[in-house]
């Protein structure tokens, strides 16, 4: 790594999410979430899999905290859970739910690690699914709401505040195929969610800057697509849906308050039903942010293709005429997820070339791998394949860097082995490993690798 370097405040961190690892979900008045009743409903999670116990975090925070100082992070990324501090999502604020945060907050400034805090990494108050959860413009409003009780509690100890974590999912899994909580499957839902999260996004920024907070802003799971073919006009018209779907929809509105010009061949005859759509909405969205956060894993090859679903009564969102293509040079993950370090480069890259002086400072929030990686018989887990990653990836920074891209951070995911969403405890994305029956945590190779890489940034800077 000695030919690996980053400039002076160039920010490492690692990063969690509040359902992924804190456990306790029925603990000091939390209410339950749109995960906790998906976990529920059999065949939705694998291994029937809940949030319970995850990491037992919201317990053993203290644990972690001290390996996030050993790792020599400068900034931990977690996320808030809406239930816990607002348990209904609109009632009252639950005093004990805040003071969790608190308490973490603190514990992080005393180790000299500072706090980056997502306001929403998918855990909606059951309650506000239950009138409509995104599809429900009140919903935005309710987040802002939220977003102000949180940032009068911790906006003069928080220095970095993301809205939402990767909305896409929040949309296009939850409600366009189902695969995410609520689990809601077919037409517009998918559309009006993305639209509202969106419209959350800026009234939220706007109570955050009410605040006080410094730095704010989104982070977006940015896709990079290419065309199977790249001499294929069909291939390239399907890579613009596939742009459209995962990038676009979100960057369009965001950095340049519009909507893209390539929804309508995207979304058809399912875009002519935007009555959710409001005059003065996308100046509200079109706030102008600190950051824009990238979470990046792979590459996607598209092949052009006819819809999945041939009635357009039962379409869902994400049915767009394209079709992922394996790349069968790749390693793949644990996921199955190619592995094409130098794709981040040419994303990062990319947008700055599509953006320009409309693109905010990048931090890349999100990016790791899942291994099948278990300790040996000697107690120790040599995750070599998730270093290789994690260097490759973090050349790929390094490349944006010396192209002249603004970027001031990177966060790697995970800290812990966590709960991975509907693959449920078996996707292991941490450097630290955890053993879910015991709570033991062990530090991975990767746990070496990385806090070697911060400690030869920190001397040489
Ligand atoms: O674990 C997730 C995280 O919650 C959001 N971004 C992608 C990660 C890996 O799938």
């Amino acid at each position: 790594m000695a030919d690996l370097s980053f400039p002076p405040g160039f920010v490492f961190g690692a990063g969690t999410a509040a359902f992924q690892i804190e456990g306790a979900t029925a603990a000091d008045g939390r209410g339950p979430s749109i995960w906790d009743t998906f976990c529920a409903e059999p065949g939705r999670v694998a291994g029937g899999d809940t949030g319970e116990p995850a990491c037992e975090h919201y317990r053993r925070w203290p644990q972690d905290v001290e390996l996030l100082r050993r790792l020599g992070v400068d900034s931990y990324r977690f996320s808030v859970a809406w239930p816990r501090v607002r348990p209904t999502g609109s009632g009252a604020v639950n005093r004990a739910g805040l003071d969790f945060y608190e308490r973490l907050v603190d514990g992080l400034l005393a180790a000299g690690i500072e706090p980056a805090l997502t306001l929403y990494h998918w855990d909606l108050p059951q309650e506000l699914e239950d009138g409509g959860g995104w599809r429900a413009r009140d919903t935005a409003h309710r987040f802002a709401e939220y977003a102000a009780v949180v940032a009068g509690a911790l906006a003069d100890r928080v220095p970095r505040w993301t809205t939402l974590n990767e909305p896409w999912c929040s949309a296009f899994l939850g409600y366009g195929n189902g695969v995410h909580a609520p689990g809601v499957r077919s037409g517009t839902p998918a559309l009006a969610a993305a639209h509202h999260l969106l419209l959350g996004h800026g009234l939220a920024l706007e109570a955050l800057r009410a605040a006080g907070v410094r730095e704010a802003g989104i982070s977006l799971n940015l896709d990079h697509v290419s065309p199977a073919d790249p001499d294929s006009p069909a291939d390239a018209a399907a890579a613009l849906r596939a742009r459209t779907q995962r990038n676009l929809v979100w960057t369009e509105p965001l950095l340049r308050g519009r909507h893209p010009a390539s929804e309508a061949d995207t979304w058809g005859e399912l875009i002519g039903r935007q009555d959710f759509r409001r005059d003065g909405d996308l100046a509200v969205i079109a706030a102008p942010m600190d950051f824009l956060g990238v979470n990046y894993y792979t590459p996607a090859t598209v092949r052009a293709a006819p819809y999945a679903e041939p009635d357009p009564s039962l379409r869902d969102a994400t049915d767009n005429r394209f079709a992922h293509v394996r790349d069968p040079r790749a390693r793949h993950t644990a996921m199955d997820w190619a592995v094409v370090p130098d794709t981040l480069r040419e994303l990062l890259v990319g947008l700055r070339d599509e953006y320009g002086a409309a693109l905010p400072p990048l931090y890349v929030t999100e990016n790791g791998s899942a291994e099948d990686d278990l300790p040996g018989p000697d107690g120790t887990v040599r995750d070599t394949d998730r270093i290789a990653y994690l260097d490759g990836h973090l050349r790929a920074v390094a490349g944006a860097l010396a192209a002249g891209v603004d970027v001031r951070g990177y966060y790697l995911w995970s800290l812990l082995d966590n709960f991975e969403w509907s693959y449920g405890y078996g996707k292991r994305f941490g450097a630290v490993h955890v053993d879910y029956a015991t709570q033991r945590r062990t530090p991975k190779s990767s746990f070496a690798w990385y806090r070697e890489l911060i400690s030869r940034h920190r001397a040489s800077s």
